[in-house]
């Protein structure tokens, strides 16, 4: 690769970047990381990784796993670990190796993240990690008459105090093991820590860093984006991800209450992390309440991203210029597209008074996000938007675009077929644009 592609690529993914490090600066994110990762010898750059979202101003909360570490010790000595509906049932023997197998980890986690950052102006200070009693917990009891034994489950979480850590810059290390107030001590679930810590941090992720990278679909291919309903149908008919499949009810309680984002990704390719946290396609499945892709009715504060997308066209004679005020004036017409919180496309519905047309107008797909639909999703909101006011015909006028119009339905059409009103605005404007309609 030339120097000059390194830096073009560099440049390209840095300004991808760069709005999602801007969106998550201050906000909470909640990293629950299995014990197969933290135990294996790639965890060292993921650590690197972890430290380096503190210093963008991300507040982290690590929750780890311990299933590995415990199995290790039990087969050391031979013992079994029996279980029930999926969770551990824990003796005085097993609870032993419980609080061992948390101790090792937690020193594992604290040593790895104490790293300094290196090639950073940082380099040489340390991540302040702090670990404590955060979560008070209760005997999950007996279940279809099994005793259960020192398997807990959480009562209550110290919000305020992990609150005041974050706000320290402190990251929080919280461990999958509560205590009661009586002082005993109960063993938890890893994912349901991390759901609940996240539901009351109201944290903008929920990241599962795991063995694998993701949901797998039927023909092998990795399931990027899935909303809560279509997670529920998709694991019924993806039996074999045993692993992944655990964390199912804890990502929808998640989303539920209120998470935005769960992801799901896998620990052992380079840089997974950031590229699920800062691009657009991320490189693990996210799982979102409801649908990714959604478009809504623009209000004022989406003017700097609309003169964004439409400004280059406008140099290009693409578009007709707008001006900040024409889109205080007329937000009311716009709708946005967004994917994933991020604004990436914009349309505009005309009306003119006493016609029954509508002029779609301002259609905009930024070129990153160029051919992946959005422009037909745009295309058809705006129809059903014409639909419902009643209108019988859709037009639109364009210089470059007409190709695309054609193909979807639009018909060639003279100036004479559009509204008075927008025929003077034809003239004065002297763009010379060709006109297109669609009946309704
Ligand atoms: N011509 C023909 N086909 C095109 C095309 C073009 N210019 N641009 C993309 N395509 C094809 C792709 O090759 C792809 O084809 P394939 O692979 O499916 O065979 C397909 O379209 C992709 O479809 P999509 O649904 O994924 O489309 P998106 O890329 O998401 O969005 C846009 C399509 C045209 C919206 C997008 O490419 C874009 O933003 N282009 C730049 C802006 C643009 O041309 N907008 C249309 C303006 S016409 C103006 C105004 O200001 O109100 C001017 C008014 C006047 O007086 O002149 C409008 C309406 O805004 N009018």
């Amino acid at each position: 690769m030339t120097e000059h592609t390194e830096l073009d690529s560099f440049v390209r993914a840095f300004r991808e970047a760069a709005p999602y490090i801007h969106y998550l600066r201050d906000k909470t994110i909640v990293l629950a990381i299995s014990s197969h990762v933290i135990a294996a010898e790639t965890f060292q750059a993921l650590a690197q990784d972890i430290s380096l979202l503190g210093s963008l101003g991300i507040k982290v909360v690590v929750v780890h796993g311990v299933r590995k570490y415990i199995n290790d010790l039990m087969q050391e000595s031979h013992a079994t670990l029996p279980s029930y509906q999926g969770r551990r049932i824990t003796n005085e023997k097993t609870l032993v190796k419980v609080k061992q197998a948390c101790g090792e980890v937690r020193f594992d986690l604290e040593a790895a993240l104490s790293v300094g950052l290196s090639n950073s102006p940082q380099y040489g200070t340390r991540n302040r990690l702090v670990s404590g009693n955060f979560i008070s917990a209760k005997p999950l009891g007996v279940i279809d008459g099994v005793d259960m034994g020192y398997t807990g489950t959480i009562r209550r979480i110290d919000f305020t105090l992990i609150k005041q850590l974050l706000q320290h810059n402190c990251m929080v290390l919280v461990s999958p093991i509560g205590h009661s107030l009586s002082g005993k001590t109960f063993s938890l679930s890893m994912d349901e820590v991390a759901a609940e810590v996240a539901i009351g941090l109201r944290a903008e992720k929920l990241v599962f860093i795991n063995e694998e990278a993701g949901i797998i679909d039927a023909d092998g291919a990795l399931v990027r984006n899935l909303s809560a309903n279509e997670a529920a149908a998709f694991f019924e008919a993806v039996p074999q991800q045993k692993a992944i499949k655990r964390l199912l009810p804890s990502t929808l309680r998640a989303l539920q209450q209120g998470v935005k984002r769960v992801q799901y990704i896998g620990a052992h390719t380079e840089g997974s992390l950031f590229s699920e946290l800062f691009t657009k396609n991320g490189s693990g499945t996210s799982f979102a309440q409801h649908a990714f892709v959604h478009i809504r009715q623009a209000i004022s504060d989406d003017i700097p991203d609309i003169m964004r997308m439409i400004q280059p066209l406008e140099d290009q004679g693409v578009l007709v210029h707008r001006s900040h005020d024409y889109l205080e004036n007329h937000i009311d017409e716009f709708s946005i597209l967004e994917h994933d919180e991020q604004v990436y496309g914009c349309v505009a519905l005309k009306r003119f008074q006493g016609s029954n047309m509508g002029e779609l107008a301002c259609l905009v797909v930024s070129p990153d996000a160029q051919e992946g639909g959005y422009g037909e999703l745009l295309l058809e909101h705006v129809q059903k938007q014409a639909r419902s006011a009643k209108l019988k015909t859709l037009f639109c006028l364009s210089t470059h675009t007409g190709e695309w119009f054609s193909e979807r339905g639009f018909q060639d059409a003279t100036l004479a077929q559009i509204p008075l009103e927008r025929q003077r605005q034809y003239h004065q404007d002297g763009r010379g644009s060709h006109v297109y309609l669609l009946p309704l």
